[in-house]
């Protein structure tokens, strides 16, 4: 197996371990409490380490609520042929979810059983009330920067690796953004779990394979 050796230009990304997407959450991803400990573990090798947070405004775009009853409009929701409900929004297809992560709310705090107190930073993301944001570096609208890029650039690091939630939307869509911002980007495949709806895991593989993201397991990076 290849070991992985960490530098002081190396960062771990956590990407979004909060209550709301724990067993028990408003949008609970089965298996999400198995990967903690695991983080945990693997966060006190890197020297920088950043935590995100989905940070929603209540009536956020992407909640299904917001849009139920509304009289047909230019924000009507649609079916999607594999069964999913999604909105024709101007920056895209988006698909719709239950209310979750809304800003200050005990679901949007970070799960109690992460335990990595020397996170350097917290970033959130989906604050925009019209624009969702997987990725945390842009958001939907592949317009919009978060700031990161600049954050992680401008104290040197170049390679970042990925865990947490969820493989195939929010971690997939960061360690893709990562790779075209020129960052080398890895995700932890075994410190994550998928969503998995129709075809998300399948695109998000094909995404990373096309952006050369490289998938490793935690192993890898276990021993000192
Ligand atoms: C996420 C769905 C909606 C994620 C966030 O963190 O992967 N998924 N908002
Ligand atoms: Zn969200």
């Amino acid at each position: 197996m290849t070991a992985w050796s960490l530098t002081p230009t190396d960062a771990l990304l956590v990407i979004d371990m909060q209550r709301d997407f724990l067993p028990g959450g408003a949008l609970a991803i089965s298996g999400a409490d198995a990967i903690l400990p695991g983080i945990n573990t693997v966060a006190f090798r890197f020297q920088h380490v950043v935590l995100t947070q989905d940070w929603h405004p209540r009536g956020h775009i992407s909640f299904a609520s917001t849009h139920q009853g509304r009289v047909p409009s230019t924000q009507t929701p649609a079916l999607a042929p594999e069964g999913r409900l999604i909105l024709h929004t101007p920056y895209g297809v988006q698909e719709l979810w239950p209310d979750h992560c809304i800003q200050d709310t005990a679901g949007a705090a970070l799960h109690p059983g992460l335990s990595i107190p020397h996170a350097e930073l917290i970033l959130r993301k989906g604050l925009h009330p019209q624009i969702d944001s997987y990725s945390a570096f842009m958001e939907n609208d592949h317009q919009t920067p978060t700031g990161l890029a600049g954050y992680l650039r401008e104290r040197g690091i170049t390679r970042l690796f990925f865990c947490g939630l969820a493989y195939d939307f929010c971690v997939g869509f960061s360690a893709v953004a990562a790779a075209r911002l020129g960052f080398a980007s890895i995700v932890i495949e075994d410190l994550t779990r998928a969503v998995d709806l129709p075809n998300t895991v399948r695109s998000i593989n094909t995404a990373f394979a096309g952006a050369g993201v490289v998938r490793i397991g935690w192993a890898a990076l276990a021993e000192g």
